[in-house]
């Protein structure tokens, strides 16, 4: 069992509340300033995409010098970096996909860019590379050859293992949005694709609430079989009300119960003693004011911090003599009280 965590969140974690349908309405935060609010909340690292890091206007061989000056702007504000995101999903190019692009020139750059992130997270200290294939699926299942693209996959994650032998690559799977279908849509499927790579040790996943919730399963059990894999490298903790848009709520907030099974899970299977973060993909409100828009980060720590505690407290003979009786009403009541603080 284990119980101290480290926490992590994304820069793109404190934003300006844009949509699809309306622009920022909060202002922007200076990178440096961010290092220093998610240092000031009680987190231990930090999660950039590539660009975020390093611009792309920054010329090749300036790349290494300006990934060390972010480094020293992390050790400053006293964060690790947690892992570094190809962002594979904005250019122009990528817009039938950057892995499964039809077009061979875009799948070309997509490697490109995969490289470059390997080089920044290099200098950044971190082996994690998060792929989190956002447009590698199709608005039409007719535009694009599925056993193709699933080589693609392959061929693109042999061509990073190759570029570094220290890297391990972290897929965070999602079924829908900004794609209809996705190829790959769950852990499970890009698992099985792991054991066909060059290296299959040092392809692992991120598992996303919000994004099991999408498929309909349960984020805790999607966990718990990453986990019996040996392979769940990093979390995204969040919550999702129902199949809608990926919400990105604070975790807990839309389903109490699913992040005690989170947390529980996590918990009980050791998560962190080899160095796995927990890292919260959380958006605030769009209705939150600048001076308060970092609450949706400090409330979802808050609540896997509590959860752990409820998780602990739990009465684990209780819940044995209860599952061999079969009493599961009995337990359905035991968690539930436990949920409400009253055992
Ligand atoms: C979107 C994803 C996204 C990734 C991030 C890191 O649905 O959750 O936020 O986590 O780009 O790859
Ligand atoms: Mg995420």
């Amino acid at each position: 069992m284990n119980t101290k965590f480290s926490f992590s969140a994304g820069v793109w974690n404190l934003n300006r509340g844009e949509d699809p349908f309306g622009p920022p309405i909060r202002a922007s935060i200076p990178f440096a300033e961010k290092l220093q609010k998610l240092k000031a909340l009680g987190f231990d690292y930090v999660q950039f995409h590539d660009d975020d890091a390093v611009p792309l206007g920054v010329s090749p061989v300036n790349v290494a010098a300006e990934a060390a000056r972010v480094r020293s702007l992390c050790e400053d504000a006293g964060l690790g970096v947690e892992f570094v995101a190809p962002r594979l999903w904005e250019d122009p190019l990528f817009v039938d996909g950057a892995i499964t692009a039809n077009d061979a020139a875009a799948r070309q750059a997509a490697m490109d860019r995969g490289k470059r992130a390997v080089d920044i997270a290099r200098v950044l200290g971190t082996h994690r590379i998060v792929l989190w294939p956002a447009r590698e699926g199709t608005y039409i299942r007719e535009a694009k050859d599925p056993l193709a693209s699933f080589d693609r996959f392959v061929e693109f994650l042999n061509c990073l293992l190759a570029y570094d032998p220290d890297i391990r690559i972290l897929g965070e799977m999602k079924p829908n949005e900004p794609m209809d279908l996705m190829y790959l849509a769950s852990t499970a499927h890009f698992l099985a694709l792991a054991a066909r790579t060059a290296e299959p040790d040092r392809v692992g996943t991120l598992i996303e609430a919000a994004h099991s919730i999408l498929l309909g399963l349960d984020p805790s059990e999607e966990m718990a079989f990453a986990i019996w894999h040996g392979k769940l490298w990093g979390v995204h903790l969040n919550d999702q009300d129902g199949l809608k848009f990926d919400e990105d709520k604070s975790f807990g907030s839309a389903n109490l119960r699913r992040a005690f099974n989170i947390v529980d899970v996590l918990v009980n299977n050791d998560y962190g003693l080899k160095g796995e973060v927990v890292g919260l993909d959380v958006k605030a409100m769009r209705t939150q004011p600048t001076d308060m828009a970092t609450k949706h980060l400090s409330n979802s720590k808050r609540m896997f911090e509590r959860l752990v505690e409820v998780s602990v407290k739990l009465d684990r003979s209780a819940i044995n003599a209860l599952r061999a009786s079969r009493d599961y009403e009995g337990l359905d009541a035991l968690i539930l009280d436990a949920l409400m603080g009253v055992r």
